[in-house]
């Protein structure tokens, strides 16, 4: 533990209860290192929360308190941050500026009314800088900039400021610049506008009447400077996001909700039933589970007889927190406005809206990013496989971009994430707090065996061994079914009974089993057309035993004469990216063996659709990042079985030849 941390008084801390007009969540955004998590500890050491100010290098600061994060050097999860400053309160929410944990940043915009987005005065705009931008301008929420690090020996404000203009928007300002700022802020409004090119100058309320205004109409976004880890320009933006950021009230006065399938507007009003939306969901090894949640009207109080509508579930509160970092400040109660959290809810988990039974309304749904790197987690321990089946569930609940599934046909349980980073923390996590060691393999894909000619063959499968004897006779056809969905079709042509009827159910009993589990590389077979033409039988020794095991040896003889060969799932994949990135994206499609199906420009970026094929695509997620610096997306669904090409086809056998092998050796 940091002593960061231990000098918040934690727990037994009390704060005052604060009013929507009096509040300011603010979250905070940015490329990863630029500075936000040492913004946010300058905070809380500026305004005396904490007596020395904690370290990312040294793993002490309040919002990196898990012990990944001062592992690592960066967040992973947001935290928040609630400072008091001038008899307001300003609920900074820390978010990692990682890519794979991008999650969190989102589900932090879902609690926040603005944005403090950081930029590094030395490098400027980031990826990780455009990103924000993006995911802000997408909600629609007003912004500020804090350019950080001007300490460095090539810090360059007015350079950042002029390339953040020049990339995002012109009504960037500085907050230094009066003169601009001030024509802003007239611009926001018809009377302070008259006054302002009248050449009256604007009083002090009028000025922060525009700014605010303009910050929520979105043609103000005003920017301020400093150095965190030496608290320079900390006051003077806590200054202005006091005077000129708008309070919560102001920023989300009412709020869209469905209610009994309809959408209603509810008032961001202390007097309103109650709506709050759990955003983020923390798991304590003491304390249990933390739902963080935002309110977006009414009061929560310890007695509150909460109702989750999606869940249909009554809860009560008991204790109300105020959170900071890690630690939890008892609270009375968190009105419209504010962020609190309560442990040990029995069922309601993050996403959920909590409400009152008379009024069971539910806020939007986060939409967080695609989860799309894949891998198979594989148990170093024997019977680990039930021990992680019952830590999932509250491994998901902390991150929602997490998914985890059982594949029924390779029996292999995967994990899916936005990034290798992420899925590494979940690594570390499995074991540090469940004790599981596992390790994650690329999945095995699902691959599929057909032929594509026509054969006839007989199967015999005959045996005397004193007694009675076995005997089964088929000569069957084997050819494709051309429907790809289903394993096989089973038909029969018997004439004069050289099979009995008696003895069709075995016969297609054997096939069943057979297609299973194909004889180039037992993988399931998929369209085939067997049809029973010919046989014969004997009145003691033929049985239904006799008869499957007759059909297994058609079967097998069969579909190697019949032109055997592997099908490979082939995905649907449609990629985004800015214009610079085309030529590069396309050309590592190709060497996917993908195929361009279509490009198209949208707004200033290229929509490029391909086929390809799902073994090549396991890695996409971390090349495409790579291959882009961040900047392109894609999705990615199954759309159908190819022939897989020879070469293909023969690394697929023998590579499934040592795996049957290696599952062999475990039995
Ligand atoms: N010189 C200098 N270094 C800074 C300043 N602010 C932060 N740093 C350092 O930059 C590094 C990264 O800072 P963080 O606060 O962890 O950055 P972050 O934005 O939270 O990064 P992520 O959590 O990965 O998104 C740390 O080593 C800080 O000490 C600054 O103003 N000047
Ligand atoms: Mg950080």
């Amino acid at each position: 533990m940091g002593e960061g941390i231990q000098n918040t008084k934690g727990r037994f801390h009390v704060m005052k209860v604060y009013s929507a007009n009096e509040i300011r969540n603010v979250a905070i955004l940015g490329h990863s290192g630029c500075g936000k998590t040492t913004l946010a500890e300058a905070a809380l050491s500026l305004t005396g929360v904490t007596t020395r100010m904690g370290r990312v290098e040294d793993g002490n600061t309040v919002s990196d308190y898990d012990p990944e994060e001062a592992r690592r050097g960066v967040s992973i999860n947001m935290a928040m941050i609630p400072v008091e400053w001038k008899e307001q309160k300003i609920n900074f929410i820390d978010t990692p500026g990682y890519f794979d944990f991008a999650g969190d940043a989102k589900s932090a915009l879902a609690a926040a009314d603005a944005v403090l987005i950081l930029v590094s005065a030395k490098s400027g705009v980031e990826v990780g800088t455009e990103i924000a931008w993006e995911y802000a301008a997408e909600l629609g929420l007003p912004r500020m900039v804090f350019v950080n690090g001007m300490d460095d020996e090539n810090a360059d404000y007015d350079k950042v400021l002029s390339q953040m203009k020049d990339m995002f928007s012109n009504s960037i300002v500085s907050a230094d610049d009066h003169e601009a700022l001030t024509e802003l802020a007239a611009e926001s409004d018809e009377e302070l506008m008259e006054k302002f090119f009248g050449d009256e100058p604007l009083t002090q309320e009028e000025l922060q009447r525009g700014v605010r205004s303009g910050i929520i109409s979105g043609s103000l976004f005003p920017v301020t400077k400093g150095t965190a880890t030496k608290k320079e320009g900390i006051d003077e933006l806590l200054d202005f996001i006091v005077e000129y950021m708008p309070p919560a009230s102001e920023c989300r006065p009412t709020i869209d909700v469905e209610q009994n399938g309809e959408t209603v507007t509810i008032e961001c009003n202390e007097k309103e039933s109650l709506c709050a939306f759990v955003f983020k969901t923390i798991s304590d090894p003491y304390v249990g589970r933390l739902s963080l949640f935002r309110v977006f009207s009414g009061v929560v109080k310890r007695d509150t007889n909460l109702f989750n509508p999606r869940k249909e579930l009554a809860e009560k509160p008991g204790h109300l927190y105020i959170m900071r970092g890690k630690n939890q400040i008892e609270a009375t109660e968190i009105r419209a406005g504010d962020i609190g959290a309560v442990a040990k809810l029995s069922g309601t988990s993050t996403q959920d809206t909590l409400c009152i039974k008379e009024k069971p309304v539910r806020v939007a749904e986060t939409v967080l990013p695609e989860s799309l790197l894949t891998l198979a987690i594989v148990p170093k321990g024997r019977g680990d496989e039930d021990k992680i089946a019952g830590a999932f569930p509250r491994l998901l609940e902390e991150d929602k971009t997490l998914k985890f599934q059982i594949n029924k046909e390779t029996k292999q349980t995967t994990v899916s994430g936005v990034g290798d980073n992420q899925l590494d923390v979940l690594v570390n996590r499995l074991k540090s707090r469940y004790k599981i060691e596992v390790e994650l393999v690329p999945p095995i894909i699902a691959y599929r065996e057909m032929i594509k000619s026509k054969v006839q063959v007989r199967g015999r499968h005959k045996k005397q061994s004193g007694g009675r004897g076995q005997f089964g006779d088929v000569v069957m056809d084997f050819e494709p079914s051309g429907d790809l969905e289903k394993p096989y079709v089973f038909e029969e042509k018997i004439f004069g009974g050289s099979v009995p009827k008696a003895y069709f159910p075995a016969v297609e009993k054997g096939l069943q089993e057979c297609v299973l589990a194909g004889p180039l590389a037992a993988y399931p077979v998929v369209g085939l057309k067997a049809t029973l033409v010919d046989g014969s039988y004997h009145d003691v020794d033929s049985s239904e035993l006799a008869f499957k095991l007759a059909t297994n040896i058609a079967f097998k003889d069969g579909f190697m004469k019949a032109k055997p060969t592997i099908l490979e799932p082939i995905a649907k994949v449609t990629v985004t990216v800015p214009d610079a990135y085309m030529g590069d994206v396309m050309g590592d499609m190709n060497k996917r063996r993908g195929r361009i199906m279509g490009t198209e420009k949208v707004g200033n970026k290229q929509v490029i659709t391909a086929d390809a094929p799902m073994a090549e695509m396991l890695r996409y997620a971390t090349d495409l990042r790579s291959m882009t610096q961040g900047r392109g997306r894609f999705t990615m669904d199954f759309e159908r079985y190819d022939e897989a090409p020879n070469d293909v086809q023969t690394k697929v056998i023998a590579a499934r030849k040592q795996e049957l092998e290696a599952l062999k050796d475990k039995e």
